[in-house]
């Protein structure tokens, strides 16, 4: 008899699949559609124990709708763009593209090994002109809109990159790439005005509430960081050689007026400067140079000491008329708000703790029962009541952010006011391998866009290695030859803009060109869009939690106001995968504890290796490669296979005849399953699976089994199982059993819904009127049996401990009493 042998199983079906372009959407009319992505790769090297996990994933959602009669799209692509590169072409003295085209084909190759239900006649790579030259596209479009616009600023620089990097590239004041310390730049920069969209970016969150992680959502809300509260005008009194001026703040806590007893401004604003008093101007200097390289998280630390200087000069609270000394200190953020804070030590930590290192007075202003914050050095930032506070004194914080906001309205010293902690997209890099800026820059005309006709602007084939290296100015800055370009309308010399765009641009949009990757009539078919428009499941990193999707989501926005798209929202669920690790930690090159993906192919099977993944645990849940078997998988499959085989012609084709508790097995597996699959409990379709194969086995086993109707039933129905994480195995199973069809197009076996009645009951055995044990049984069984089966269980045996039992109260088939 043959044996299970998956090397040779994998090398029949892989070409079959791509023969039979079974993974492409069939596009019959009326089929009810499904999207489902993942999150694209990065072509960096060979794919990894990680994508095994993450595409596993999608692939069971794209096989269960395929399964359940839908129409799907499983598409992939390579996110092409970007740094490594680029890095890799300056040492090996190369172009960026053949290194990324290369790893693209590696990892290509091992995506269609690892049987990954795509259509791949979809492919895209961000870095094609045919992809980029929409990206380019949309970026003109959203220039026009004036949400692409150009604006001189000091950026995040990293020396050693020589790029900018937006803020969150910043860790602890370094670059998150190479650890250099970053270093401020004046830079003209391009942004995004994804500010615009920050209340509805906020609002439409509802929609996706209950179908992406609830700490996603967490994170993107935290992010877009919308504020209520109250702009107040302090009056700035001449002094210090300098006039009379005024400053806004912005304050959650206008009720907080009166305990207001210092100002601050940030310290490396413009604001500081031009305030500061002329004998000050120095110590603001030397404190200034001080703060230079501190990132943004750390100079909000509450763990940091306070530090700051005193500008010389005083602000004057509108309600009170008390002047309040301006300080400039690094812990007021220069780009949050006004850049400048009314500061109440007694409720605020942060105030407070500035207040106690530079002895300055602390007034508590609400009531909330806890200790005086000027001892206790603890801020109360509860509920209370307002105290020495005019005419706020006993109202209740709410009613006191009110009547304020009321007042300095009144009195034209200020208004309500919400505001965002979202800052706009910078999007421009001064690198080589990203898409260009459609942009042409005329001395006499200004920003010209590239006319439409005339994209993409492709990037020049002919620099390679030193070429790239940064050197202060993108590489396409000092490519003159290609920079150089007629003005599009006066017709003068002009530059091209140098600039490429952060990758994040290109992977933004990626899902809308899927739908029709080969269009050139636009960013994606209007006809097409109309079939599948929003993803359905998109499967990703919870690394990308913030950034990849709310610029997602802004795109999807803002290509909806453009007319193209109708929906709001690109990705309408969403499940991230957990992580592979092993031994309990994250796989790395310094802990030595890699597990090379080929090599668990090599040694197990793709079939063993995808259903481990999917055996492990829950999708959203760490899988970790010590504490699971491989072989185990591949032993299972064996047996799965095996079945397939033993079915014989059936004597009795009649399935009504076969055995019945075969049957239920089956038809509660196939049941069940499809509510497994949908609340994500992949690892139990697989359990499942096992026991349908166990139970399978058993009836073959049993003499004239194999040619039962019921046991085809079953290695039918455990195929079609298997089908959704071990495509390989079921394939051949399939074929095995007499199709000539792919499995995937065998659809989900009806249900009997009458073998799925429970025909057996929960009976509870008590001793003494205590519950000792519980007992599957037959809803039908004799109160001598239940009576027998009571006595015989090993609980109630240990419970009597050898007592004389007195009598036995029998309620068959529910419950069983001993009385000792
Ligand atoms: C007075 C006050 C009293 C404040 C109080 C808080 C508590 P969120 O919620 O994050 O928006 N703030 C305003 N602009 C700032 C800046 N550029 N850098 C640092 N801090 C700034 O926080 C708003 C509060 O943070 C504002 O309300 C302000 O302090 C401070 F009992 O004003 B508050
Ligand atoms: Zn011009």
């Amino acid at each position: 008899e043959k044996s299970y042998d998956f090397k040779e199983i994998e090398a029949k079906w892989q070409p079959y699949w791509e023969e039979t372009n079974v993974y492409a959407p069939t596009n019959e009319p009326g089929k009810e559609r499904r999207y489902v992505l993942d999150m694209f790769p990065y072509p960096s090297g060979d794919l990894h124990m990680g994508h095994a996990e993450a595409f596993v994933i999608g692939d069971v959602n794209a096989r269960f709708w395929r399964q359940q009669g839908m129409d799907v799209l499983h598409p992939i692509g390579w996110d092409s763009f970007g740094l490594p590169a680029e890095n890799a072409a300056i040492k090996n003295n190369t172009h960026p593209k053949e290194w990324t085209y290369k790893n693209i084909e590696t990892q290509a190759n091992s995506f269609k090994r690892y049987g990954i239900a795509v259509d791949w006649s979809r492919r895209l790579h961000t870095s094609d002109p045919e992809y980029y030259k929409w990206t380019q596209w949309l970026f003109q479009q959203f220039y026009k809109k004036g949400l692409a616009y150009r604006k001189y600023s000091k950026v995040n620089w990293c020396p050693k990159d020589q790029t900018v990097l937006a803020n969150e590239q910043v860790v602890n004041g370094a670059c998150e790439r190479c650890g250099t310390t970053v270093t401020k730049k004046d830079l003209n920069q391009w942004y995004f005005k994804i500010t615009d969209y920050a209340q509805e970016l906020l609002d439409d969150m509802k929609q996706l509430e209950g179908h992406w992680p609830e700490r996603v959502l967490a994170m993107q809300k935290n992010w877009i960081g919308r504020s209520e509260g109250a702009e107040v005008n302090f009056v700035v009194a001449a002094g210090g050689g300098k006039d009379e001026t005024s400053i806004p703040v912005f304050t959650t806590r206008p009720d907080t007026l009166y305990g207001a007893t210092f100002f601050v401004v940030a310290a490396d604003s413009q604001l500081a400067v031009d305030l500061v008093a002329e004998d000050q101007v120095e110590a603001l200097e030397n404190y200034r140079e001080q703060i230079k390289a501190l990132s943004d998280i750390e100079r909000q630390s509450t763990e940091r000491e306070k530090t700051g200087v005193f500008t010389g000069r005083y602000a004057v609270n509108p309600l009170t008329g008390k002047e309040l000394p301006i300080w400039a200190s690094d812990y007021v953020l220069s780009d949050y708000g006004t850049g400048a804070i009314m500061a109440v030590p007694a409720h605020d930590q942060r105030d407070l703790d500035f207040a106690k290192k530079f002895d300055i007075p602390v007034v508590t202003v609400v009531e909330t029962g806890e200790e005086d914050p000027a001892e206790t050095g603890v801020a109360t930032a509860g509920e209370g009541t307002l105290i020495n506070s005019g005419e706020l004194t006993g109202l209740s914080k709410a009613e006191g952010i009110a009547k304020a906001i009321e007042i300095i309205e009144k009195a034209g010293t200020g208004e309500g006011k919400t505001i965002f902690r979202l800052r706009d997209w910078l999007l421009s890099r001064q690198r080589f391998w990203g898409t260009p800026i459609p942009v042409i820059h005329c001395e006499k005309c200004g920003e010209v866009l590239v006319p439409e006709e005339q994209l993409p602007v492709t990037l020049p084939d002919n620099l390679k290695g030193e070429d790239l290296a940064p050197k202060g100015q993108s590489p396409l800055a000092a490519a003159t030859e290609w920079n150089t370009v007629e003005c599009p309308e006066c017709g003068g010399e002009a530059k091209r803009d140098s600039d490429t765009m952060d990758t994040f641009v290109d992977s933004s949009w990626y899902f809308l060109r899927y739908v029709s990757p080969q269009y050139d009539g636009g960013p994606f078919d209007p006809e097409e869009m109309k079939k599948w428009g929003q993803v359905d499941m998109y499967v990703g990193g919870v690394e990308h939690a913030i950034l990849h999707l709310l610029y997602a989501r802004f795109f999807t926005k803002v290509i909806r106001d453009l007319g193209l798209i109708e929906h709001n929202e690109p990705f309408k669920a969403l499940m991230n995968q957990g992580q592979v690790l092993n031994e309990g930690k994250a796989m790395s090159k310094s802990l030595g504890n890699g597990v090379d993906l080929g090599e668990q192919l090599d040694a197990f099977g793709v079939d063993a290796v995808r259903t481990t993944m999917v055996f492990a645990s829950p999708p959203e849940d760490d899988v970790d490669w010590a504490d699971v078997s491989p072989g185990g998988a591949s032993k299972f499959l064996a047996r799965a296979w095996r079945i397939a085989n033993d079915v014989e012609a059936e004597a009795n084709s009649d399935i009504t005849q076969g055995d019945v508790s075969l049957r239920r097995i089956t038809h509660r597996a196939l049941n069940d399953v499809t509510q497994l699959v949908e609340t994500g409990k992949f690892n139990v379709v697989v359990a499942k699976t096992m026991e349908l194969v166990n139970a399978t086995r058993k009836t073959i086993d049993s003499g004239a089994g194999a040619t039962d109707p019921a046991v085809r039933e079953a290695a039918e129905a455990i195929a079609i199982l298997l089908s959704l994480y071990a495509p390989y195995v079921a394939e051949d199973m399939w074929h095995n059993l007499g199709h000539d069809e792919p499995v995937l197009t065998a659809g989900w076996p009806e249900i009997d819904a009458s073998l799925l009645v429970d025909d057996t009951v929960v009976a509870v055995v008590q001793v003494k009127g205590k519950v000792k044990d519980r007992l599957d049984v037959a809803k039908d069984i004799s109160e001598a049996d239940l009576e027998r089966l009571a006595l015989e269980s090993e609980a109630i045996q240990r419970a009597l401990n050898g007592a004389e039992i007195r009598k036995v109260i029998v309620r068959a088939p529910k419950l069983v009493n001993i009385v000792i």
